[in-house]
Parts: C-alpha cells; structure tokens; sequence
C-alpha cells in the first residue's frame, strides 16, 4: 500500500450538511510545529492591509502575507495580492501538504494572529481565481484557536466549531465555499500567537 493512501486516510470527515471538510491532527512537518512558528513569525515580511468591506476601509486585524508561483496574484475584500517567491521552508511543507490531500497548491496565504485580539471575520473563500469547487488546505501553527463555520441559507443547520491545534491540518472542498461561512472569533483569554497557513490554487 503506498505511503500517499496511508496519509491521505489518516484524514477524518467532519460531519456537515452541503460541505466537505477534513481534519488531520497532526500534520508531519519534519520539523517541531513550535520552531515552524517561530521561523515564520521571525523570517516573513508581515503586512498590516487596509481592507475595504461593504465600501468602507478597516485595517486588518491579523498580519498577512502571499507566496506563491509567479502570476498567481490574488485578490480579496478590495486587495490585490501580487505572490512572493517560495522559500525553502514553504515548499517543503507545501510539498507534506500536497501529499497528505492529494491535492496541488500553487499559492499560500500566511495570517499571523498576534494574540487573542487579533481574528478573521466571517468569509467564504469563493473568488473567481479560484474556481468552482475551491480545495483549501489550512495548516495552523501556534496558539489554539476556535474556527467557526456557519450556513449560509439553512438556519435549521448548527454552526460547526473547531478548535485547531498547533500543527493540524484542515482541508476545505466541494460545495464547502458555497454553502458556509467561516471565522477565526477574538478571545477573552489571553493568546500566544498563531500562524495560519491556506494553501490554494489560483487559476493562471
Ligand atoms: O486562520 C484560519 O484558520 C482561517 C484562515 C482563513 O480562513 C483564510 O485565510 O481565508
Ligand atoms: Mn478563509
């Protein structure tokens, strides 16, 4: 049995009406999660963007940056995100990640949340560049913190809370985009920081 089947069923479903979610507790990086962290916290040139919702300019509360191959620019909530080269770190776990869900990435968005003030406001992933069915691998580093999922249009379906431990992997696809939202809420409690990693696949 080869190595890709073993990872990939090491994968497990999370229950969900119209949305296709996976979650792997434990992502093999080669490295400790906890030195992965303090690599990209130390080695990324973060930025602080202005976003624009509903017309209006907020600044975001969480650090950004976008890598990827040459010409996947993305753009979101009124931004335009031209890519970084790759590092060596980014590869290699792009390359775990592309292995774990079969799936082949071409851009990674980084979020840095600072501490339990910083979050991400309820989205779906669903712009144009990413095509139909968007497939989104998101590995978290850091800090625990609570993913949110909510439905779009079907009141009677229940939010769908996930706590993302450091090192885990959570693999977004099918109508997952179409049919929910999704969040990253403040804390009360203190935070130590996390980095988000959202592997995607921009249409050239
Ligand atoms: O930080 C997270 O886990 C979520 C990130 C996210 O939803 C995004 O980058 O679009
Ligand atoms: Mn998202």
């Amino acid at each position: 049995m080869s190595g890709l089947f073993e990872e990939t069923d090491r994968l497990v479903r999370i229950p969900m009406p119209d949305g296709e979610m996976y979650y792997l507790s434990d992502l093999e990086l080669g490295c400790d999660p906890d030195s992965a962290l303090r690599q990209l916290i130390a080695d990324i040139p973060w930025r602080q963007d202005n976003i624009f919702v509903w017309g209006k300019m907020y600044s975001q509360p969480r650090l950004v940056a976008w890598y990827g191959d040459p010409g996947s620019d993305y753009t979101y909530s009124g931004i335009r995100l031209i890519p970084l080269p790759w590092t060596e770190l980014l590869l290699e776990i792009r390359r775990r990640v592309e292995t774990v869900t079969a799936a082949s990435f071409n851009g990674v968005l980084l979020n840095y949340y600072r501490d339990n003030r910083d979050s991400m406001g309820f989205h779906s992933d669903d712009e144009p560049e990413l095509g139909e069915r968007p497939i989104i691998a998101s590995l978290s580093l850091g800090e625990e913190r609570t993913f949110v999922l909510k439905h779009k249009a079907n009141k009677l379906a229940k939010p769908v809370h996930l706590r993302l431990a450091s090192g885990s992997l959570l693999l977004m696809k099918g109508e997952t985009q179409r049919y929910w939202k999704h969040g990253i809420l403040k804390e009360t409690r203190p935070c130590g920081p996390r980095v988000n990693l959202t592997f995607r696949r921009i249409a050239l």
